[in-house]
């Protein structure tokens, strides 16, 4: 399945039904008094989460979304039809902007989460609402409320605990797939994945979910390279693994290189708890490990873990190190939260 992150569609909600005139005519039955009905409200538009989906691909090919219409009122008090909703199912982590993609509409995190982003029409009041004790046969009917369009746009960030940042060709990938049941691609040329890859990770009879997102290079956020387009999904992580090929030159270099593209793009990237972790270590001799770890040590100011994601030597170490790092994460959070609520009066 195809993976896109972003789409721009246009909606519009339901008119509502246009009330009735109509009186009572019926045998013997004089005067039978004004009893046309009200028409129906027009549908909305929602936008509602589901799980399962983790791409915005159907919105490439549908980007047209009208709620019906209400039915207009009809003689003998009937009600006109209320006009059906549309729902837009959309994954979890996506995020409505208008259409200057700028301005939030809705940030949708929770499977399930639904919001109205287009309200329908109401139906015009028939001529039986207009009845008084002056004008007990009035010939007036509203008509209905003409519905909403709009042109939005829907970002898909999605919510992995984890997120594996790295130079191109570090292993990411192929950490994913020794870890998960992801496939991935691998190949030993840069920019093998292009788009993020999600993945399950079972470790002490514990899950969380990893991304694996494309490398970042030298510049990144000036658009060299794949750019920082996917970084987006990293926001929401809450433990960065910053992986580190050890083979490649200086890995303290290397590992600048990437922390330097994070700041530049912001938005609390930089700020992450972080796992270091230098890769390929069976392709080293002990002492190359010995000057890389050394190197990136110097760099991160924090020990580096050692692992070969290809043997699977190691992985098992990092991983119980980002499960804990998600779950201090997730305390701190909790912890803020409660403070935030102490607070209240
Ligand atoms: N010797 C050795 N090779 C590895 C190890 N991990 C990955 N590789 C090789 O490194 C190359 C790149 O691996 P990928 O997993 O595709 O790297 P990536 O970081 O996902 O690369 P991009 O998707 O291009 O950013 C492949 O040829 C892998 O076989 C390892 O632990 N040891
Ligand atoms: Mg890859």
């Amino acid at each position: 399945m195809k993976f896109l992150d972003e789409a721009k569609i246009y909606i519009r909600s339901g008119d509502g039904g246009n009330g009735c005139v109509s009186f009572r005519r019926e045998k013997f039955i004089e005067y039978g008094g004004p009893n046309g009905g009200d028409g129906g409200k027009g549908g909305d538009v929602i936008a509602e989460t589901v799980e399962g989906l983790n791409t915005l691909i159907d919105y490439r090919y549908q980007q047209h979304f009208f709620a019906k219409n209400g039915g207009a009122g009809m003689g003998k008090d009937r009600h006109g039809a209320n006009g059906a909703d549309i729902v837009l199912k959309v994954p979890v982590g996506t995020q409505i902007y208008e259409e200057d993609g700028a301005t939030l509409i809705a940030d949708l995190t929770e499977p399930g989460q639904r919001v109205v982003l287009l309200r329908g029409g109401n139906g015009g009041f028939g001529n039986a609402h207009f009845k008084s004790s002056t004008n007990r046969a009035p010939r007036r009917a509203n008509p209905g409320q003409p519905g909403e369009e709009h042109t939005i746009r829907l970002r898909l960030k999605l919510i992995a605990d984890a997120g594996i940042v790295g130079l191109p060709n570090a292993g990411k990938s192929t950490f994913l797939a020794a870890v998960s049941a992801a496939k991935p691609k691998i190949a030993d040329y840069p920019f093998t994945t292009l788009t993020p890859q999600l993945g399950v990770v079972n470790v002490d009879g514990r899950e969380f979910v990893l991304a694996d997102i494309p490398g970042l290079i030298e510049g990144a956020h000036e658009g060299i390279g794949l750019g920082d387009r996917f970084l987006g999904h990293v926001e929401r992580c809450r433990v960065l693994l910053h992986l580190v090929d050890g083979t490649l030159g200086d890995a303290g270099e290397a590992y600048k290189t990437v922390r330097a593209e994070l700041s530049a793009y912001g938005e609390g990237l930089a700020e992450k708890p972080e796992i270091v972790v230098l890769n390929k270590a069976d392709a080293m001799s002990a002492a190359e490990i010995k000057q890389q770890v050394a190197r990136l040590k110097r760099a991160a100011k924090t020990a580096p873990l050692v692992i070969s994601a290809a043997s699977g030597e190691g992985v098992k170490v990092v991983l119980r190190a980002v499960l804990k790092m998600i779950d201090d994460a997730r305390g701190a959070g909790v912890e803020r939260k409660q403070a935030a609520a102490a607070w209240r009066p």
